[in-house]
């Protein structure tokens, strides 16, 4: 069996634990450490497949729960597959749904079997299994995609935590066994655990001993403190294998990406930048900016000037307040544009810093001019 993936590590900071690598998929190579916009329906709100590939984007997630849902894996198979139909020739990861389940959906029953829930769009009664869950990711087609897994709270009982751990794993051997396209889509396992070292090391024993070709690690970001996160950061990423990604799944914002990556983390998606841009709200060198607030109404300078992506070299704050004060779609398109390139910029940022041995020094700056006040 021939991986469809492949990891290639080009060099490692000498002083932390960042790597600057290259994954190469069935539709192209992008490098590491890597922000995936988030095109959770099929698109990257407000954004063409054309701009995100001119500011530098060569993967992106989609979410297996909302296509499974609408339009139906069905329709997208008809397509050709989620690249033909959304016209994206680049890498695509989907999330496995677990988590959308388990945010969005009501009613959840977790069983052995697998979860019962009520739609959040029709209400009916549906039922996600491993297999199901791999079946879709099958019919999707995206190059990479997620075993179900199961996110609880971070603060659960522990008990309950290990019960679920261990669930966990046998669904992602059941859908290891489930996957009928081993050959050109790479799916990745879960790493959870709470809080506690115990659990996500045996989270992290079974997953590698199932020998998956990534790993992803889920169950943070999820209301616990940025101290807690890298603590537990700090301690999962040894226990994953050296040739093979590593994913912090749902981490997004500027500070979080530098120190995922410090710990050796390769890939993030969020839907952080759209989200925030969607409420007139972006990214900039100097710290975040409303700048739909009335302060900017007579400011006729770019949203962040030291930033060269195309809205930032072509429009106004106080045009695109007006924009969005207007209700005028372009506003948050461009708000939107900017912060998807802000951190993908960002991301290239840190790249150079780790193959000149500077990423500590690159952290330093870069959190005091963004109004960090922890380094
Ligand atoms: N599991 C899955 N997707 C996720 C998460 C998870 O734990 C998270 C947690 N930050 C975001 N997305 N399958
Ligand atoms: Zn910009």
């Amino acid at each position: 069996m021939s991986s469809p993936l492949t990891y290639k590590l080009i060099h490692q900071d000498k002083k932390t634990g960042a790597r600057l690598g290259e994954i190469t998929t069935p539709h192209g190579t992008f490098q590491t450490p890597m922000f995936m916009p988030v095109g959770t329906q099929a698109s990257v709100k407000t954004l063409a497949p054309e701009e995100l590939k001119e500011m530098g984007a060569g993967v992106i997630l989609a979410n297996t729960y909302h296509l499974w849902q609408r339009p139906g894996p069905e329709i997208v198979k008809e397509a050709g597959g989620l690249h033909k139909f959304m016209n994206w020739d680049q890498a695509i990861l989907t999330d496995s749904g677990g988590f959308q389940v388990f945010s969005l959906a009501q009613m959840r029953d977790i069983k052995e079997e697998g979860v019962t829930f009520k739609s959040h769009i029709s209400g009916a009664k549906m039922f996600l299994s491993p297999e199901k869950a791999i079946g879709i990711e099958n019919d999707l087609g995206p190059d990479i995609m997620m075993s179900l897994d199961e996110c609880p709270p971070y603060f659960s009982d522990f008990e309950y935590l290990q019960k679920s751990v261990a669930r966990t794993s046998r669904w992602a051997e059941r859908g290891l066994k489930a996957h009928r396209n081993p050959d050109t889509q790479a799916l990745f396992g879960i790493v959870q655990g709470g809080p506690h070292e115990e659990l996500r090391r045996q989270s992290a024993q079974d997953l590698v001993s199932l020998d998956f070709p990534g790993y992803s690690i889920g169950g943070l970001s999820v209301g616990e403190s940025k101290e807690e996160m890298n603590r537990m950061l700090e301690f999962t990423t040894p226990l994953l294998p050296q040739n093979k990604p590593r994913y912090l799944m749902g981490v997004g914002s500027p500070d979080a990406l530098i120190d995922g990556v410090i710990r050796g983390i390769d890939m993030f998606d969020c839907v952080l930048p759209t989200r925030i841009a969607r409420n007139g709200t972006v990214m900039t060198s100097h710290g975040r900016l409303v700048v739909k607030n009335a302060k900017y109404a007579h400011d006729f300078t770019p949203m962040d000037p030291e930033c060269d992506c195309y809205a930032c070299r072509n429009y106004t704050r106080a045009y695109i307040r007006h924009l969005i004060k207007a209700d005028e779609t372009f506003g948050i398109r461009l708000t939107s544009y900017h912060n998807v390139y802000f951190l993908l910029n960002l991301m290239k940022k840190v790249r150079a810093a780790i193959m000149n041995d500077e990423l500590l020094e690159f952290r330093a700056d870069f959190f005091e001019k963004y109004g960090y006040n922890d380094s």
